[in-house]
């Protein structure tokens, strides 16, 4: 095989351009084996096989920084960079990340997983280059999806004033996750189409030479249809106006024009762009047919791309069907997404009622500013996005929402542990950067059937509502997660309810025993409810009886309620998948300690980043598994 034979960008370019082709087929091949045992950002990185190689031929990184937007494109490029030896171990624990990472290796500039940054880390990069007096070109890739994202269009703005020699290369696939939405995406569009306008020119002036005397008016009529399709398509270059060159757009699956532009591109002043067209998912095609859901994906069969189906509901389904629900009832209620209608399982609804329904691309601050912008005209605005995310989005709450208590309803998925995609990816801010906010209600529904409940409550409530909820599917129906929704109360869960046969203990004589020597609280966020209920069944076998009060409000929270089950525990353990500083078991333990409580111990994410695994092994990493709980709570209620 070639590729096992390149161990850095040198050798890559030792390879003879004839076998280039074959290189290309070797490493889809790969990418498909390995993405479908260990799932991954499969036509992202199909799509680009040809462009990095093309990159790595030109630029000789890490002399020269090749920086990837979001970086889940990111795979070739680390094949080439003296990881392939360890790529079976893609977005596995302690294996290579999914994304580019600075201790992974010297050719990794960034760590990325955020979109629309890589204008800005290179210009910044370029500019401290100069200033440190060293040469070295910077090349920013970046997806027409990734340039939708206003961080990427302050850059430009930027770059196009300093003038330094970026060079930004625009994967254009028409494609962000689902199809590319926003009129950026129909003026590159526009610009694709520019190429075949120059093709068809040439063809055009050949027929018209060829022309007798006679037709010379119908030669004039074409010279004037030529003239206004050119006046259709290149009128205005957007980023020829910034103050950047314009080179494309290039087909970006041929190595040899993509080199020779690059060669040339080197040796420009100025800031340019190269425009190159590439296919998504190409050479597979279950992804090029499909690559939606071909862009992330669990891990799959590689002979017809299906994907196992699992019989449980995750919470996105719930919201996701919920949210059709509601839309029923509530012609006011509109949604909006930043370019994941189909992560968030807001694409039914986009279905259901169009005219309702927005993706703002990749635009999360957009996002939640329209969506007050809605809310002020009367609409209830639901915004689904992933709590990761929302954090580009935290003035946007406090400024344009929080202060006018608008009706907001902000639903983050993936919140607390988000296995496989790592540091970039876990939702564990949200609880400590969102409910200190004044006027933010903030919901952690812990079932199907409680987020129903939880997202009807805050449609109609006429607040300001944040609702996380984690990447995983739900615990299975517990009655009281039916009840009603009060206002500042969390339910509560007595062990009769999960552990029915162990809650009954008898003694040594066969007789039935009233009372367990100790008796334990857990207090939980309503994404940990799977954890906790397994710690409890644990305790329960150890003579220990262990209930389950579920967070239902993070904020506001009801303290007589929670005292009233609190009350005559020998110990109670806060569980929470948010980090534990600013985190709601701190505000609760010290709400506690004030009534003179204080057998009690907080076991929630530590605040430091976290790196990629299987929830049940980020969830040992970070001690929140089953096993540990018990066993905190032994250490609490027996006081070691
Ligand atoms: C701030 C932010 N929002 C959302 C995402 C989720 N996301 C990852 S890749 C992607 C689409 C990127 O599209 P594009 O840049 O065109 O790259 P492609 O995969 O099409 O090559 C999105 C929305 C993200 N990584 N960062």
């Amino acid at each position: 095989m070639l590729i096992s034979r390149i161990n850095s960008p040198e050798d890559l370019k030792k390879i003879p351009r004839k076998q280039l082709p074959q290189l290309a087929e070797e490493i889809r091949r790969k990418i498909i084996e390995v993405v479908g045992k260990n799932g991954g950002h499969l036509a992202s990185n199909l799509g680009v096989v040809e462009l990095t190689i093309a990159l790595h031929r030109v630029f000789n990184s890490p002399e020269d920084a090749l920086i990837f937007d979001v970086s889940h494109q990111c795979y070739v490029h680390k094949m080439f960079t003296g990881r392939f030896n360890r790529f079976e171990t893609l977005r596995k624990h302690e294996g290579l990340s999914g994304f580019t990472r600075r201790t992974e290796s010297p050719h990794d500039f960034f760590d990325n997983g955020h979109s629309s940054t890589s204008i800005s880390q290179g210009l910044g990069l370029l500019t401290a280059w100069e200033l440190n007096h060293k040469d070295g070109k910077v090349v920013a890739v970046i997806g027409d999806g990734a340039l939708t994202g206003g961080l990427a269009l302050e850059a430009m703005n930027h770059a196009g004033q300093l003038q330094k020699n970026l060079i930004v290369v625009l994967n254009d696939n028409q494609m962000s996750i689902s199809e590319n939405t926003g009129a950026v995406s129909k003026y590159l569009s526009k610009l694709t189409m520019s190429h075949w306008y120059q093709s068809v020119r040439h063809l055009i002036d050949r027929t018209v030479s060829l022309l007798p005397n006679s037709s010379r008016h119908l030669g004039k009529f074409i010279y004037r249809f030529k003239r206004a399709m050119k006046g259709l398509l290149l009128s205005n270059n957007f980023f020829t106006d910034l103050g950047f060159e314009y080179v494309g757009p290039l087909d970006g699956h041929n190595i040899r024009e993509m080199e020779k532009v690059f060669e040339d591109v080197k040796k420009l002043k100025g800031p340019v762009v190269v425009h190159v067209v590439t296919k998504k998912g190409k050479g597979y095609s279950p992804a090029e047919n499909d690559p939606a859901t071909f862009h992330g994906i669990g891990p799959f069969l590689i002979s017809d791309g299906k994907v196992e189906h699992f019989d449980t509901t995750s919470f996105t389904e719930s919201f996701s069907r919920k949210m059709i629900e509601l839309g029923e009832k509530n012609p006011k209620i509109a949604a909006i997404t930043a370019a994941m209608a189909k992560g968030t399982g807001l694409d039914s609804f986009a279905r259901r009622f169009p005219d309702r329904f927005f993706d703002v691309g990749i635009a999360e601050e957009h996002a939640v500013t329209f969506a007050s912008g809605l809310a002020a005209g009367g609409m209830v605005s639901v915004v689904a996005v992933y709590s990761t995310f929302i954090q580009r989005s935290v003035d946007q709450i406090i400024h344009d929402v929080a202060l006018s208590s608008f009706p907001v309803v902000l639903c983050l998925d993936r919140a607390g542990i988000v296995p496989s995609d790592g540091e970039t990816h876990q939702g564990m801010f949200d609880i400590s950067l969102l409910s200190h906010i004044p006027n933010i209600t903030m919901l952690s529904p812990a079932t199907a059937c409680d987020l129903g409940l939880c997202l009807e409550w805050a449609v109609n409530s006429n607040k300001s509502v944040v609702l996380r909820y984690p990447k995983s599917a739900c615990p299975t129906e517990l009655k009281p997660f039916e009840s009603k929704i009060e206002e500042g109360r969390g339910v509560f869960v007595s062990c009769e309810e999960f552990a029915p046969g162990l809650s009954l203990k008898f003694d040594n004589s066969g007789e039935l025993k009233k009372k367990r020597s100790k008796k334990v609280l857990f207090v939980c966020t309503g994404g940990m409810l799977s954890e906790v209920i397994q710690a409890a069944r644990i305790l329960m076998i150890e003579d220990i009886q262990a209930d389950i009060y579920s967070l239902r409000f993070l904020t506001g929270i009801d303290i007589d309620h929670l005292w009233s089950y609190v009350q005559g525990t020998d110990g109670v353990i806060f569980v929470e998948d948010g980090i534990i500083s600013g985190g709601v078991s701190e505000n609760l333990q010290k709400k506690l300690r004030e009534l003179n409580y204080d057998r009690t111990s907080i076991k929630a994410l530590p605040t430091h980043f976290i790196s990629q695994g299987s929830r049940a092994e980020i969830c040992m990493d970070t001690g929140l598994d089953p096993r540990s709980l018990a066993e905190e709570a032994v250490r609490v209620v027996l006081k070691k």
